[in-house]
């Protein structure tokens, strides 16, 4: 029986982070026995806001090394870029075609995002949510297991999706479900812990890189922001002592009340090096075999080629069918 499909995709804006890896990619590695998986570096949602080209190509593969040195698998996974598969593009304009100014109007990424983008905001920015849309509806995907912030985007693709099979019949397209992840799945800013860690953060020093040195992770810890209290506890009014535990905890898979039992009697400085080695500990050897398959291009593009014939596979006979229904000759 055919496995249930899960797609999911990170933009490759700059170097991956901390929030990425807890956050997405290490759930990745857990599902990949379960469910059939497309795991994407999406970089043409990566141009919706201003790129250096060099900086994007070099970035998309970081990305997708990232994925492997964290052990996803490329045998049972399919791992590719999305610009390597036209079809993404091709289902995106049809859905242009099928959105609503107001549905996306009410996006609240657009709406952040369009702030820091000045007076010229480009008409990606506003209508990307329907290339998500697209990313999703092409691989029959069941579930797309997303953050808290990212929930909107899978409730725009269900009203979609649902449109297009009232339109043209219940086998247009199949509906996904979100699949909401468990701790991890917010890791927040370390000096404005209200705000989530982000790849293109004002800020660098309060996101840590995956490809930051052990050093830089240290310093960046010690200068977390906690509050003017001393005692290690776990609340809403001390989000940036959550944050690191919430950090313990996604990593180590202990529950916040036994990590804030083990810092009984001792003071925030404990916590931030215990976070910062916790944190080393795990990126160390994901860091090194990244290195690894950046200085072998030849066997990441071998990756990516498979991993693009694969995704082409299905999203051709997506689109086709799609292409039939809406009425296009082919
Ligand atoms: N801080 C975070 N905590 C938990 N999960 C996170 N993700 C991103 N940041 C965190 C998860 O990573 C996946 C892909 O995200 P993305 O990089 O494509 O887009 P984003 O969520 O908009 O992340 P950034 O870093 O803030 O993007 P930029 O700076 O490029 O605009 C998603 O599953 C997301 O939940």
């Amino acid at each position: 029986m055919q496995k249930p499909i899960i797609l999911s995709g990170i933009q490759p804006t700059a170097k991956l982070t901390l929030g990425n890896y807890l956050g997405a990619v290490k759930n990745w590695v857990k599902l990949q026995n379960e469910y059939l998986c497309y795991y994407m570096a999406v970089d043409q949602h990566a141009i919706t806001v201003k790129q250096d080209p060099v900086q994007l190509r070099q970035n998309t593969l970081f990305a997708v090394a990232t994925y492997l040195a964290s052990g996803v698998d490329p045998k049972t996974s399919h791992i590719f870029v999305q610009s390597h598969v036209p079809q993404h593009t091709q289902l995106a304009w049809i859905l242009n075609c099928f959105g609503y100014m107001g549905e996306l109007n009410r996006m609240t990424q657009f709406k952040d995002k369009s702030q820091s983008s000045g007076k010229n905001i480009r008409v990606g920015l506003f209508t990307y949510p329907l290339l998500m849309a697209a990313d999703i509806l092409l691989y029959d995907t069941d579930l797309v297991p997303v953050g808290d912030d990212q929930k909107q985007h899978v409730e725009l693709t269900r009203d979609i999706a649902q449109r297009l099979c009232g339109l043209f019949g219940d086998d247009t397209v199949k509906e996904p479900k979100p699949y909401i992840t468990g701790p991890g799945a917010r890791v927040m800013d370390l000096l404005s812990p209200d705000r989530k860690m982000s790849k293109s953060a004002e800020n660098e020093k309060g996101t840590i890189f995956l490809a930051d040195t052990s050093k830089q992770v240290e310093k960046k810890f010690k200068q977390a922001v906690t509050d003017s209290g001393t005692e290690v506890s776990y609340s809403e009014d001390k989000l940036g002592v959550r944050n690191l535990i919430d950090i313990q905890s996604a990593i180590t898979g202990r529950s916040p009340d036994e990590i804030v039992s083990s810092y009984e009697g001792k003071m925030y400085g404990h916590l931030k090096v215990e976070t910062a080695a916790i944190v080393n500990e795990e990126l160390a050897p994901i860091r090194a075999e990244t290195e690894r398959y950046l200085n072998d291009p030849g066997e990441l593009e071998n990756i990516l080629k498979q991993g693009a014939e694969k995704a082409r596979e299905h999203a051709s006979k997506t689109i086709e069918r799609i292409y039939r229904k809406v009425g296009f000759h082919i």
